[in-house]
């Protein structure tokens, strides 16, 4: 059954594979499944037809035969329970994996989406340069964290694991910053995550899109 993900037609970020679906290409590439890609503009996220597919008008969205997926966790998670290669067999380890995939978004992302969304939108406001240290302080507390667990393991908790890919997803928006230098582990983590085939593969795919001449 053909899998379809949708992605921006052009992403702000220009290819820098930060959009969500470089996430869902990985997980993709990781279990060898081939993958159609359909591309939407800003407009048409917000149109009744995408809109079926995802309440929030974002992208991406996942679609094989007659399930509809949104929410890169849930797809990421459907992908590891449906092929090997993203989540361990043995049932314990399987659940921190899963948990380390919840950490990623829940615990994790937030305080990083709030330092962007900070940089983008907040920068002509009276108040950013007293806000910024603030949130980028929130950032630096959860990277504390995640390090001194990490120590100095290859992954989260022993093989790489669908946690690690979101886990690394996560992080790889800091890298403008500066902050993942900080956390010699954590950047060094980063870069194996970013250096294994499957993330390759989904980034020069990402890239592809981003860097096609204007069709016409
Ligand atoms: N929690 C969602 C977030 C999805 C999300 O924020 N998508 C961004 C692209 S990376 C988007 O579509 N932004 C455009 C918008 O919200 O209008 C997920 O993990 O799938």
């Amino acid at each position: 059954m053909t899998i379809t993900i949708t992605a921006f037609e052009k992403s702000p970020d220009g290819g820098k594979g930060l959009a969500r679906d470089t996430r869902v290409r990985w997980a993709l590439e990781e279990v060898s499944q081939p993958y159609a890609v359909r591309l939407v503009s800003f407009r048409a996220m917000k149109e009744p037809a995408h809109l079926a597919l995802h309440p929030f008008g974002q992208i991406p969205t996942y679609e094989e035969g007659d399930l509809a997926l949104f929410e890169t966790g849930s797809i990421v998670l459907h992908l590891a329970e449906r092929h090997a290669g993203l989540l361990p067999r043995d049932a314990n380890a399987r659940a921190r994996a899963i948990t380390w995939m919840f950490a990623a978004v829940n615990t994790v992302e937030p305080p990083i989406l709030d330092l962007s969304a900070a940089r983008v939108m907040e920068r002509d406001k009276p108040w950013y340069e007293d806000r910024l240290p603030l949130v980028m302080d929130r950032v630096r507390g959860r990277l504390n964290q995640l390090s001194a667990r990490m120590g100095d393991a290859d992954w989260l908790d022993g093989a790489f694991s669908a946690g690690d890919l979101m886990m690394v997803s996560v992080l790889l928006r800091l890298r403008a910053s500066g902050i993942l230098d900080e956390f010699p582990n954590l950047a060094a983590y980063v870069a194996r995550g970013e250096a294994r085939p499957a993330y390759q593969r989904a980034f020069e795919a990402q890239l592809a899109v981003n860097t096609a001449p204007p069709k016409g």
